[in-house]
């Protein structure tokens, strides 16, 4: 009969839709893959180096390849920086201090501007990236975050040059899962754009808990949680 007709069809279409959901998707001009800090300071050897952080550069540097548009970020501190322990007597790495924009982990010194630790890992291969957005710069203020200062209110430009250029679908991937890929996953949902984590192409520190708190935050943020086998 016609309904058992319409009935199937249903079916049929919902069953192809969820095929759909799990099928790769193909990046296009609008879409950007945001590669966070894959510096040598995050990289075994590094100052602050994330366990098996060299893992993914093969990982990032296959989905370079599938985008169009690629943009990088790099930590790059003061060599004094208030997020350093070292900047604080008595202070140990991995403490907390209260800044006035709020609780600061405390660091060992990192990603100092210039010095060959701060400098993109040279196992990347993506040459045809469009920008290095650099971040932390200010003496005074942390910036997980490649789009906004830890302060809140500072903005490094990220969102205009993003939106100037049209991209709004953004690929987060790189280094460290719990700090800066989380909030500036985070700071790209809130300003309206499509965002995706790319997991297997992230590690994370895990302070505490911090990639399980981080992945819960993103998720309550929009973000989506992907593989790399997503993208095709
Ligand atoms: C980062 C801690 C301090 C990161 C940067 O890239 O996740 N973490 N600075
Ligand atoms: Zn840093």
């Amino acid at each position: 009969s016609f309904l058992q007709l319409a009935g199937m069809s249903a079916l049929t279409l919902s069953s192809s839709a969820r095929a759909l959901a799990a099928a790769s998707v193909t990046p296009g001009a609008d879409a950007v893959l945001l590669v966070i800090d894959v510096q040598n300071c995050f990289l075994p050897g590094g100052t602050l180096a994330v366990d098996n952080g060299d893992q993914i550069i093969p990982v990032i540097n296959s989905l370079g390849a599938k985008f169009q548009n690629v943009v990088f970020t790099q930590d790059w501190h003061t060599p004094e920086h208030a997020s350093f322990a070292s900047t604080h007597p008595g202070k140990s790495a991995f403490e907390t201090i209260e800044m006035p924009y709020g609780t600061q982990v405390l660091w060992p010194d990192h990603c100092v501007q210039g010095t060959q630790d701060a400098q993109l890992s040279d196992a990347l291969d993506i040459p045809h990236a469009q920008l290095i957005m650099r971040k932390g710069y200010h003496n005074e203020v942390d910036s997980y975050s490649g789009f906004m200062e830890a302060d809140g209110t500072t903005k490094t430009g990220l969102t205009g040059y993003l939106q100037e250029r049209g991209l709004s679908k953004v690929y987060v991937c790189g280094l460290a899962t719990d700090f800066c890929v989380s909030w500036s996953a985070q700071d790209a949902a809130s300003t309206g754009m499509v965002v995706s984590v790319i997991e297997d192409a992230c590690r994370g520190i895990d302070l505490n808990g911090s990639v399980d708190a981080a992945w819960k935050a993103m998720s309550e943020a929009g973000v989506s949680r992907i593989q790399s086998a997503d993208i095709a």
